[in-house]
């Protein structure tokens, strides 16, 4: 049997203090939907402490109430544990399950089609586009009062999945959360400036650099981009930079599946992949490879060096699309 939402309303209501955890590099979905639980669950009379193990990407800084995110080692005791937008217990981070050691029993609340379902309560909605989208029926069945501070940070976080409601995701459903949220004082116009034209220059400059490097199959079908640790280092960039960066490629009209390959400072290469029809699942490709995520969107974590990493799958790629 599925877990409910009363499932989870039931433990809430039986717990005093809760740790409220989402997954390590965190994005606007993480980290909007964890900042907006936190404030429903005060509202609800329940002390919460929301942790991440990496830090805010200094392009959601912006965000009211981002303050309360803490790191894991400063927890403190809880009785309840609450994972938000987490696929599996290894992408909160050894610090997260360490600090949640002896804090009762988890929900595992998610959109991850390869979720595994790890919590003691798991609410997996793979079709929902946003775990922030699950927040917020969350709080409607639960009958938790949103403000605006809270609306702002779970807009940010169904805004920032779906690319701006424009992925194939976003549902009628998610336009009237939108909606509400829009009722509830979130200034459209602002968010989306903080949100979106808001970028550091040094930005602009890696989208240059990956501009320049990309590859795209002689078909124009399937196009990647690679980001080596020393054009991280000679720019100086941030968690949360790469945010979007395959969009750049996504949008050529030609490109079904576009790969952007990252190393990261321990030698490891970060896959991201989004394909544009389901025929061609990178959530099947990325699997292949020990990742996961959505049929239209998702990652894998490879070995090094990057330039091996980008032909092993690339190559899976070219597979995938000539299969059909
Ligand atoms: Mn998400």
């Amino acid at each position: 049997m599925p877990h409910t939402f009363d499932d989870i309303l039931e433990a809430i209501d039986g717990a005093e203090r809760i740790l409220l955890g989402s997954h390590a590099r965190p994005d606007g979905d993480a980290i909007g939907s964890a900042v907006a639980m936190g404030m429903l669950l005060r509202g609800a009379g329940k002390e919460v402490v929301v942790v991440n193990c990496d830090s805010v990407p200094e392009a959601l800084r912006f965000l009211p109430g981002i303050n309360q995110i803490q790191t894991p080692d400063s927890a403190g005791k809880a009785d309840l544990v609450i994972t938000l937008d987490s696929a599996d217990k290894a992408r909160l981070g050894r610090e997260f399950w360490d600090a949640a050691e002896g804090c009762g029993r988890v929900i595992n609340i998610d959109h991850h089609i390869s979720n595994t379902e790890y919590g003691d309560i798991n609410y997996i909605d793979s079709d929902s586009p946003a775990t922030g989208q699950i927040v917020y029926q969350l709080a409607q069945h639960a009958g938790w009062k949103l403000n605006q501070e809270a609306a702002e940070n779970l807009y940010s976080a169904i805004s920032t999945d779906t690319g701006s409601f424009r992925y194939p995701s976003t549902t009628a459903e998610t336009m009237r959360i939108a909606g509400d949220l829009v009722d509830l004082g979130v200034d459209v116009g602002e968010i989306n400036r903080l949100l979106y034209e808001s970028y550091p220059r040094r930005r602009v400059e890696m989208l240059r650099f990956l501009l320049e490097d990309m590859q795209i199959s002689d078909d124009g079908r399937y196009a990647s981009v690679s980001l080596p640790y020393h054009v991280t280092e000679e720019l100086d960039l941030q968690a949360g930079d790469t945010e979007g960066a395959i969009d750049t490629i996504r949008a050529i009209d030609s490109v079904i599946v576009a790969v952007l390959f990252e190393s990261l400072p321990d030698g490891k290469v970060r896959v991201s992949s989004r394909s544009k029809d389901a025929n061609y699942s990178v959530g099947a490709l990325c699997a292949g490879f020990g990742g996961g995520g959505h049929t239209l969107a998702a990652g894998a974590r490879m070995a090094g060096p990057i330039e091996v990493a980008r032909q092993r799958f690339m190559e899976r790629v070219a597979e995938l699309m000539s299969a059909k």
